[in-house]
C-alpha cells in the first residue's frame, strides 16, 4: 500500500468547536481483551460554534457496541460508525445525551497510547490524542467536561483502581469483581483523562496545603519497589511548597496520585490528580540509580505537578499552543531545580541541553517555530523547541519586564484565565497589561523558526577612552520561512578592567535601565552602543547567562577567554570560556591531524584548569561541567557542515590525553581526596563532589589509561552506590580490553533483572565508540532482557546509539544507518511514536560529509519507500527529506 498523503492541520484554519460536552460518564469494565466502555456524554450545541451541523466523534480503531441518544437506541441510518469515527447525520438542537459503548483490546494495544496494558497493570496514555482509542469523543483539548469515572475489574487482578479527582464511592460485587467510582470536580479535556488498575504496592503521605488543607499523597508501584518511591515522594512535597511559595499556587483536590509503569512512551503525564509516569522517573536507591537520575526524578515529578496549574487549571485552546503549558511548564521545573540545587550548575545543565537537542533540530529539516503553524502528526511535535526553547521565551519574558513583573502578570493570567483553554495571545497580553509594554515585537520568537546567529564586534579607542561594541543579527531560512526578521533579544553583559574588576557601564546609546541592568535590547538588525570612560581595553562578557538562545559569534580571543575563565562573577560565562577555549583548541586538533596548522598551545587553559581542580572543592559541580569538554555532537554542532565524525573523535580524544597528561597528579589527587566514606546521599553537594571525582577518573585514565584502569577498576568493586559504579564502568568501558569484558559481566550479574539497571548496562555498551559496537548492538537486541515492546529497552540500546555514538552510528559503511532503518520500519506497525521519535536521530543528515551524507539519505528514502508507515514515520522522512 501506498503511504497516504499527510493531513495538514494548519492553526489557520482554527474554528470553535460545534458541540460542547459538559459532563462526561464513563463505566469501564476492565478486560484483558475486552474491556467494555460505556461513556454518557451531556452534548449541546456551542454557542459559538456552525449551527445546523451534524456531530462527529472523533475515534481510533474503535468498535462501537451500542448507542444510544436521549436514552433510546439509535436506528442504524441514523448514524455512521466507523473505526475513527461516529457521526451522526443529525444531532438535536436542545441539549441531549448520548450514550455510546466501545469495546477495546488492551492487551493488544502495543503502541502505548489510549487503554494498555503495562506489566500486570492497566493504565492509560491520552495526550495528545489517545482518548479517541477508548471512546468516540470531541477530542480536541478546547472541549471541557466534569468527569466521573466509574472502573470495575476482577479484585483479585486489579486491586488498585483509580481515575482522576476524588474517590466518590467504592465496593464489592458479584463473582469476586469490585468497582470504584471517581469525580473530578475540575472541567478538563480529554487529554487529561486517566485511569489505572492493577496489583500495585503503595507508599503515602500527607501534604498540609498553605491554607490548612490535608491532601493525601501517594505513589504507586510494582510491589516490592516501595522503598525505591521515598525520593519522588519527598521531591513531590517539595515541589507543591515550592509552587505556593514562588507562584502561590495551591493544590486543589482531596487527593494526588502518581503511578509508576514499565512501558511508557516519554518520561510522565500530568493527568488530573492522578499522574502517569515512566518508572525511570519515580525509582531510585543508591544502589540503583546514579546522582543525574535523582535530579531527574526531581524534576519530572515537579514537572508533572507544576502542569496542575499550568496545563490543567488552564489548558490549550488547540494543540498549536502546547508551548503554552510545556515551555512555561519546563520553565517552572528549571527554576525549581535551580532554587533546590546550584543555580549556575542548573543554567549550565540546561543550555547544554538545549544545544545539544534543540540547536540542531532548529538548524535542520525539521526546524519549527516554538508554536507551529502546521502539523500532520501531532505527536512529532512534543519537541525540544516546544519544550526548552518554549522555557527561554519565558525566561527572556521575565529578563525584559523583570521579576517583579513577571510574578503580578502570572497572577494574572491565572486569575483570567483559570478553567479555560486558552491561547499564547492571552498568555502574553497578561504581561502586557501589567508590564505597560508593548510586547508585539516579543511576539515573533513564537512564530519564527531557526537559531538567530548574533555577531558581537568590539574597538577601543585609547584616546577616546571609549569602546564600541556593535552586535548584529541575522536568522539563518528555515523550512517554508526564507526571510526572516529581527528578533527582540536581550543581551546581558558586563565589561571587566584590567585586573578583573567590574566596569560601570555608561553610553549615550543605551538608556540608563540598559546601563543600569547591564542588559541590553537588541532590536535592529544591528546596533553599537559606545561605552564612555574606559580606562583601559575591557574584556567583554555577553549573553551572561545565556540570556538569550542564540548563537554569540564569534567567540572572544583567547587571551580574553582566559581572562573570563579566571574572573568573570558570571560562572555561566566562566563554563562558557572554558568551552570556547576547548573548542578551540579541538578544533586545531583537527587542523594538525589534516596535515594543516601546528598543534595548540593549550598552557594558560591547562593552568586555569588545574587551578580548579585543585581549588575547585567549594563548588566541585561547577569545576566538573567545566572540566568536561565538548561533547562529539557539540563539536558537529559547531562544525555545521561537511561533518566527519571520526576527525572530530580524534581530535576531542587527543585533547583529553593531553589535558589528562597534563594535570594527572592532580587529578588522581582530586579522585582520593574526593571519595566519600559517609553512606550515599543524593544531596546537590554530595553529588558535586562524585561528580567531580568521576571527571578527574575519567581524565586520569585519558592521559595514563593504565592507571586509569586500575583506578576504576577499585572504584567498581569498592563503590556503593549506582553514581561511582557507572562511571567506573564508563572508563573501563572506554579503556576496553579484558578488564571491560569482566567488569560488564560483572554488573550484569550483580543487576540482572532490574530493568532499569540492565538499561544503563545496554546504553554504555551501545555507545562504545569501536567498530566492533555495531555487531554488539545486534547482539544485544537478540538477548530475552532486550524487547521492541518496550520503550525503555529500545531508547537504551538503539537510542543511545544513534544519538550518543556518532562515530559507530555514522560509520562509512553505512552499517549505522541501516540498522536504525531496520529497527524503525520494525517497530512503527508496533509503536509508531517511538520509531518516529528513533528516525529523528538521521535529521542533520545534511551537515554530514559527501559519503555519509548519501548514505544517510540513501537509508532515509528506504524508509519512506517502504509500505504502510504510520502516519509519525511517515511525517518524519517526508520532512527530513524536504
Ligand atoms: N505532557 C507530558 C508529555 C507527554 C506527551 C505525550 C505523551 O504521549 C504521547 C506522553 C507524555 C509532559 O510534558 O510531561
Ligand atoms: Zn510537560
Amino acid at each position: 500500500m501506498r503511504n497516504p498523503p499527510p493531513q495538514a492541520v494548519r492553526l489557520s484554519e482554527y474554528r470553535p468547536t460545534d458541540f460542547l460536552i459538559d459532563t462526561v460518564d464513563l463505566d469501564i469494565c476492565l478486560h484483558r481483551t475486552q474491556t467494555r466502555v460505556v461513556a454518557r456524554l451531556a452534548l449541546r450545541r456551542n454557542p459559538k460554534g456552525r449551527a445546523d451541523v451534524p456531530l462527529t466523534l472523533d475515534g481510533d480503531g474503535l468498535v462501537l457496541r451500542g448507542l444510544k441518544l436521549n436514552g433510546r437506541a439509535m436506528d442504524a441510518g441514523d448514524y455512521d460508525a466507523t473505526p475513527d469515527r461516529l457521526a451522526l447525520h443529525k444531532a438535536p438542537d436542545a441539549p441531549f445525551t448520548l450514550e455510546i459503548e466501545t469495546e477495546i483490546d488492551p492487551s493488544a494495544n502495543t503502541q502505548l497510547t489510549g487503554l494498555y496494558r503495562s506489566g500486570s497493570a492497566y493504565c492509560t496514555q491520552c495526550e495528545a490524542e489517545g482518548f479517541r482509542r477508548i471512546t468516540y469523543f470531541l477530542d480536541r483539548p478546547d472541549v471541557l467536561g466534569v468527569y466521573t469515572t466509574r472502573i470495575e475489574a476482577d479484585k483479585s487482578e486489579a486491586p488498585v483502581l483509580l481515575s482522576n479527582g476524588n474517590p466518590a464511592q467504592s465496593g464489592d460485587l458479584a463473582d469476586g469483581r469490585h468497582f470504584a467510582v471517581w469525580r473530578d470536580p475540575f472541567p478538563k479535556p480529554s487529554y487529561l483523562f486517566a485511569l489505572v488498575g492493577g496489583d500495585l504496592g503503595c507508599i503515602r503521605r500527607t501534604f498540609t496545603t498553605r491554607s490548612g488543607r490535608d491532601v493525601a499523597l501517594a505513589i504507586y508501584v510494582e510491589h516490592g519497589k516501595e522503598d525505591r518511591a521515598h525520593y519522588a515522594m519527598d521531591a513531590l512535597a517539595r515541589a507543591m511548597r515550592w509552587d505556593e511559595d514562588t507562584f502561590g499556587r495551591e493544590y486543589d483536590l482531596d487527593v494526588f496520585n502518581i503511578v509508576a509503569v514499565s512501558d511508557f512512551n516519554m518520561g510522565a503525564m500530568e493527568n488530573k490528580g492522578l499522574n502517569i509516569f515512566n518508572d525511570k522517573y519515580v525509582l531510585a536507591s543508591p544502589q540503583t540509580a546514579t546522582d543525574s537520575d535523582y535530579a531527574g526524578i526531581e524534576a519530572v515529578i515537579a514537572h508533572e505537578y507544576f502542569h496542575n496549574w499550568t496545563g490543567n487549571r488552564i489548558t490549550c485552546r488547540d494543540w498549536f499552543q502546547l508551548c503554552l503549558k510545556e515551555g512555561l511548564t519546563v520553565f517552572r521545573d528549571q527554576e525549581f531545580s535551580s532554587d533546590q540545587r546550584s543555580r549556575a550548575v542548573e543554567r549550565i545543565g540546561d543550555v547544554r541541553g538545549l544545544r545539544l537537542a534543540q540547536f540542531p533540530e532548529d538548524s535542520g529539516p525539521l526546524a519549527h517555530p516554538v508554536r507551529p503553524e502546521v502539523y500532520n502528526e501531532i505527536n512529532n511535535f512534543y519537541t525540544a523547541t516546544v519544550y526548552e526553547k518554549g522555557a527561554e521565551l519565558i525566561r527572556m519574558l521575565k529578563t525584559l519586564i523583570g521579576d517583579a513583573d513577571f510574578r503580578r502578570g502570572m497572577d494574572l493570567y491565572f486569575e483570567r484565565f483559570d478553567g479555560t483553554a486558552a491561547t499564547v495571545e492571552d498568555f502574553l497580553s497578561c504581561f502586557a497589561d501589567v508590564s505597560a509594554r508593548d510586547l508585539t515585537h516579543f511576539t515573533l520568537w513564537y512564530a519564527q523558526a531557526g537559531t538567530p546567529i548574533v555577531t558581537a564586534k568590539s574597538a577601543y579607542d585609547e584616546n577616546a577612552k571609549s569602546f564600541a561594541l556593535t552586535l548584529s543579527q541575522h536568522t539563518p531560512p528555515t523550512p517554508g520561512q526564507s526571510d526572516k526578521r529581527p528578533l527582540l533579544i536581550p543581551i546581558s553583559l558586563a565589561l571587566f578592567g584590567e585586573n578583573g574588576e567590574r566596569l560601570d557601564l555608561a553610553s549615550p546609546d543605551a538608556s540608563a535601565s540598559e546601563c543600569a541592568r547591564g542588559l541590553v535590547e537588541l532590536a535592529t538588525a544591528s546596533r553599537t552602543i559606545t561605552f564612555a570612560g574606559v580606562a583601559s581595553r575591557p574584556v567583554a562578557s555577553l549573553l551572561r547567562g545565556f540570556s538569550a538562545p542564540v548563537r554569540l559569534e564569534p567567540a572572544p580571543l583567547s587571551d580574553d577567554l582566559e581572562r573570563l575563565l579566571a574572573f568573570d562573577d558570571d560562572p555561566f560565562n566562566r563554563w562558557q570560556a572554558a568551552q570556547s577555549l576547548a573548542l578551540r583548541s579541538i578544533f586545531a586538533r583537527v587542523d594538525s591531524l589534516r596535515g594543516s596548522g601546528a598543534a595548540p598551545d593549550d598552557r594558560a587553559f591547562f593552568d586555569a584548569l588545574r587551578r580548579l581542580v585543585e581549588t575547585g572543592d567549594d563548588d566541585p559541580a561547577f569545576a566538573a561541567q567545566t572540566l568536561a569538554l565538548p561533547s562529539e555532537t557539540d563539536l558537529a554542532r559547531e562544525v555545521g557542515q561537511n561533518v566527519d565524525p571520526d576527525i572530530l573523535f580524534c581530535a576531542r580524544n587527543s585533547l583529553r590525553r593531553a589535558l589528562g597528561g597534563a594535570l594527572g597528579d592532580r587529578l588522581e589527587a582530586a579522585h582520593a581526596r574526593l571519595g566519600d566514606a559517609r553512606p550515599y546521599s543524593p544531596d546537590a553537594a554530595s553529588a558535586g563532589r562524585r561528580a567531580l571525582r568521576n571527571a578527574s577518573l575519567d581524565l586520569v585514565a585519558a592521559g595514563d589509561p593504565a592507571k586509569g584502569e586500575a583506578l576504576a577498576k577499585r572504584q567498581f568493586d569498592d563503590a556503593t552506590n549506582m553514581t561511582d559504579k557507572l562511571a567506573a564502568l564508563a572508563v573501563l568501558a572506554l579503556l576496553g580490553g579484558d578488564a571491560r569484558e569482566a567488569a560488564f559481566t560483572r554488573f550484569y550479574e550483580q543487576f540482572a533483572g532490574d530493568a532499569l539497571v540492565i538499561d544503563k548496562w545496554f546504553a554504555l555498551q551501545s555507545t562504545i565508540p569501536e567498530e566492533a559496537t555495531t555487531a554488539r548492538v545486534h547482539r544485544l537486541m537478540r538477548r530475552d532482557d532486550f524487547s521492541l515492546l518496550n520503550p525503555n529497552r529500545v531508547r537504551s540500546v538503539v537510542g543511545a546509539f544513534a544519538s550518543a555514538n556518532p562515530t559507530r552510528f555514522h560509520a562509512l559503511d553505512g552499517s549505522g544507518y541501516t540498522l536504525l532503518e531496520n529497527i524503525v520500519l520494525e517497530l512503527d506497525p508496533k509503536n509508531p511514536q517511538l520509531a518516529a521519535r528513533l528516525l529523528t536521530a538521521l535529521r542533520s543528515w545534511r551537515t554530514l560529509e559527501a559519503r555519509r551524507r548519501d548514505l544517510a539519505e540513501a537509508a532515509l528514502r528506504r524508509v519512506l519507500a517502504a509500505p504502510n508507515l504510520s502516519r509519525d514515520v511517515n511525517d518524519i522522512a517526508t520532512r527530513a527529506l524536504a
